[in-house]
């Protein structure tokens, strides 16, 4: 040997040494905290402490100092339940102290018993814990970063067991068609799931061929051995396809009292077998590391808003088409907008999109899962990013949207196709639950526009909108009812007709049923007061409290599922201030309905103008 092989050999050794040591660390530390906490879990944290003590010392480049930055590598840990884990890595990376490390799930924490972002964690950018997602999302990251032209990478750690979910192949594949080498997941292969063994064991080759399968490459190592590791993650960045490293690990690795055992997961040790575990895995230590730092970046210059005109109608147009005009008119004015489409462009209309901004239209076919998880990862790295899809398919990936609201995440979602009103396609297709499901996310604006120029306005807000948004759109044309320079604000309403016999409260297409339905009453000598609730939520409580008390009767039509949507929201405003009196009747859909067409199928339902008109007939005789 030479002096310089003496000081590369010698290189090797130090840095295997401070690998293994800040491996013996994490899983120290992951112990320490679940055990103070006396929950949570060491031994998933254990499997994959060499994964992370490598990846955090020499790949994960970062500046722990610009955390948001478009340059920094990304890590996410899509088995959020190893949360301690991570929270262990930042403390090595100076990002938490000990002390924080030892709050873990306790009440105010910021870390909480898995990963959350919050104004103390600006580390932490999505939430995980709902097995499945951290693929989409890293695949979203990455997508963000070559828009970007970051050099930056993203790293994901995935459970075996995590892998049974189609998500993670959902995701796979859509990488490997999007041609993303930034993209590296490392599945800790554990042989162990929650209650008891995996479907595949410590079989490598299996996942090894499914991803390979997926056009990814793929290699299998031994997850304990930190120069295999580092050399798995080398390959992985020289590698033009996104690289799955399948990593055998050891549930619970270093304490063998629970080591390769089943029963063991999710449970702290309680403190006598803690302190034997710290002792078995050399007790404490301080070691702190400088991750490297990321390539140079330098943001493109932003491009001046076009400052074109807001599409405006005075004719008849569908509210899904008025949506994609308006992305497309969007396009041209905010150089951060990211439209995703699962594969019905064309029906949405986010083709619209495509056509003037190809870059930044993102198509992710029928998966709907991966859209909204990319989706989630590109607004982590700053997009403002659009995706749509049927209404009705959107609920595929109600779990992604439930977990981005947890994320704090900055979601902007249509779904089109709303409600008994399309027709023919019957109701595989129909979105009729949407609005209880968009209403129950926490912190979503959930907006239903009944024109083109209404639908203008609001997706135009969306744009700035904070945490989930969704627009509910119709796929047959409606009239102009508004001007184009109508304002629109969000949690307001239109009082379309005055009138204090009943109010008639509406969004979309029912709200053309309720004005036909007011002219034929104001023949009869009923005043109905037209109220369009555009913003569902927040819904004008104040103009519904009003409605309700200065007319005694609301009656609420909504082309969806009579359970959770327009005409609760309208409920829920009411009971709000508990004072108020007066009948309250809900039109809505009981049924299951079959095909038809858009007025038959409104006639069955009982949410047109005639069973409006009936409906308060009999209701003003009765009362
Ligand atoms: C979608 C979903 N289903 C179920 C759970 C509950 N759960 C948490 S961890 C876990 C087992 C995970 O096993 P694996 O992916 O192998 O990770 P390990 O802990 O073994 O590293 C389960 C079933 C969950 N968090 N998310």
């Amino acid at each position: 040997m030479d002096d310089v092989d003496i000081e590369d050999h010698r290189e090797r050794i130090d840095r295997t040494q401070l690998w293994n040591e800040l491996a013996a660390q994490l899983a120290v530390d992951s112990i320490r905290s679940t055990t103070e906490a006396g929950s949570g879990h060491p031994t998933s944290s254990l499997s994959a402490a060499h994964l992370t003590a490598v990846l955090f010392a020499d790949h994960l480049r970062t500046d722990l100092h610009d955390p948001r930055s478009p340059a920094n590598d990304r890590f996410v840990l899509s088995k959020g339940h190893a949360a301690p884990l991570l929270y262990a890595a930042l403390k090595a990376v100076g990002a938490i102290d000990d002390e924080t490390l030892l709050s873990l799930r306790r009440f105010g924490s910021p870390i909480q018993g898995h990963p959350a972002p919050g104004p103390a964690l600006p580390w932490v950018e999505v939430a995980t814990g709902s097995l499945g997602q951290g693929p989409a999302i890293g695949l979203g990251m990455a997508l963000a970063m070559r828009l970007d032209e970051s050099a930056g990478r993203v790293w994901v750690l995935i459970g075996d067991s995590e892998s049974a979910e189609g998500s993670v192949w959902e995701a796979m594949e859509a990488a490997a068609h999007h041609r993303i080498s930034a993209l590296t997941c490392v599945l800790d292969l554990n042989r162990l799931g929650q209650r008891g063994p995996t479907m595949h064991g410590w079989d490598a080759d299996v996942f090894v061929r499914r991803a390979e399968a997926f056009g990814w490459h793929a290699l299998s190592i031994d997850g304990h051995d930190v120069a295999a590791i580092d050399a798995a993650y080398r390959a992985a960045t020289e590698d033009d396809r996104p690289t799955m490293i399948v990593a055998r690990t050891e549930k619970g690795h270093g304490v063998s009292e629970v080591a390769d055992r089943d029963g063991w997961h999710g449970k702290a040790f309680p403190p006598e077998l803690a302190e034997r575990a710290i002792r078995e895995l050399g007790g404490l230590r301080s070691i702190t590391i400088t991750p490297p730092k990321p390539e140079p970046w330098m943001p493109a210059g932003a491009r001046a808003p076009a400052g074109a005109p807001a599409p405006a109608y005075t004719e008849p147009i569908a509210t899904r088409k008025a949506f994609g005009e308006t992305l497309r008119w969007l396009a041209g004015e905010r150089d951060g907008l990211v439209v995703l489409d699962g594969e019905v462009g064309n029906s949405t209309y986010t083709e619209d999109f495509e056509t003037v901004a190809p870059e930044r239209f993102f198509q992710m076919y029928i998966a709907e899962q991966t859209m909204i998880g990319a989706q989630t990862g590109m607004q982590a790295l700053g997009k403002t990013a659009f995706a749509a899809t049927f209404g009705a398919f959107l609920t595929r990936a109600y779990d992604q949207i439930r977990m981005s609201a947890i994320g704090r995440a900055d979601l902007r979602l249509c779904g089109s196709h709303a409600g008994v009103s399309i027709g023919e396609d019957g109701p595989s297709q129909m979105a009729l639950e949407d609005i209880a499901a968009l209403r129950a996310i926490h912190g979503a604006t959930v907006l239903y526009p009944a024109d083109g120029n209404a639908t203008v306005r609001l997706v135009a807000a969306m744009a700035d909108l904070r945490d989930i948004s969704y627009v509910r759109t119709t796929r047959e044309a409606t009239p102009a009812i508004y001007a184009p320079e109508e304002g629109f604000p969000i949690g307001g309403s239109k009082t379309l007709r005055p009138g204090n016999d009943v109010a008639l409260v509406a969004a979309g297409i029912t709200l053309h049923e309720s004005l036909i339905a007011a002219d034929r009453l104001a023949a009869d000598g009923i005043a109905a007061r037209v109220l369009d609730c555009y913003s569902v939520k927040p819904i004008d409580g104040d103009a519904l409290r009003a409605a309700a008390a200065e007319t005694g009767l609301v009656v609420v039509i909504e082309d969806h599922r009579i359970e959770g949507g327009l005409g609760d929201a309208v409920l829920d405003a009411l009971a709000s201030e508990g004072t108020v009196t007066g009948r309250v009747v809900k039109l809505a859909v009981h049924d299951m309905p079959g095909s038809g067409s858009p007025e038959e199928l409104r006639a069955w339902a009982g949410i047109d103008a005639d069973a409006i008109v009936a409906t308060v007939r009999t209701a003003l005789v009765r009362g």
